[in-house]
């Protein structure tokens, strides 16, 4: 029985989601003058900064400065990971003030590896109320090292401040090999 437990322990532990790590990314076109990407590194920086547009809150620099943001512009991003990676889930964080300041999702975002023929659009609902909220794209599977993530402008800007890559396991995947290794298990030392 203790054996058992370890194998199905040492099989599962590697399909466990895990954070891509992006090395580097660039934009086009680039952001605003006005919300411009530091050292192009705010989208990868570990923060998604919060903050609330259109509630009559006092918003100031240092709370929008974390921000990349493009006025009337179709932006997109490629994000290039550490290695070949398979992508199960895109998050991407942005502002969503119900219009206010004239901040809005994006209406698109559209996932594209350059490297080869994987390209996915993603419509993107616009909730109601003024919050930072996370975009969650998933249900596909691209292995690649570099990602372009492209959005149609839902408003006058488009304001990001961080963007995740994940791999996920297929559901059920992990159970399964471990049902699989019982039986092969149960099978020898019969
Ligand atoms: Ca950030």
């Amino acid at each position: 029985m203790k054996r058992l437990t370890i194998a199905t322990c040492l099989f599962a532990a590697p399909f466990a989601s895990a954070a891509i790590t992006v090395n580097s990314y660039s934009h086009s076109p680039n952001p605003s003058s006005s919300y411009p990407d530091s050292g192009n590194q705010e989208l990868i920086d570990g923060v998604a900064d919060v903050v609330t547009w259109g509630e009559g809150v006092p918003i100031g620099s240092s709370q929008v400065g974390p921000f990349v943001g493009w006025l009337n512009t179709n932006a997109s991003t490629t994000f290039t990971f550490d290695s070949v990676q398979t992508v199960r889930q895109v998050t991407v964080w942005a502002a969503d003030s119900d219009s206010a300041a004239g901040v809005n999702f994006p209406s698109t975002i559209t996932l594209t590896d350059p490297n080869s023929s994987f390209t996915q659009t993603f419509g993107i609902p616009n909730p109601a109320g003024s919050e930072m909220r996370p975009i969650v794209m998933e249900g596909f599977a691209v292995t690649t090292n570099q990602l372009q993530v492209a959005f149609t402008r839902g408003g006058q800007w488009t304001m990001l401040t961080e963007v995740t890559f994940d791999t996920i396991p297929e559901p059920g995947a992990p159970a399964l090999l471990s049902l699989a290794i019982i039986s092969l298990i149960r099978r020898r030392q019969r």
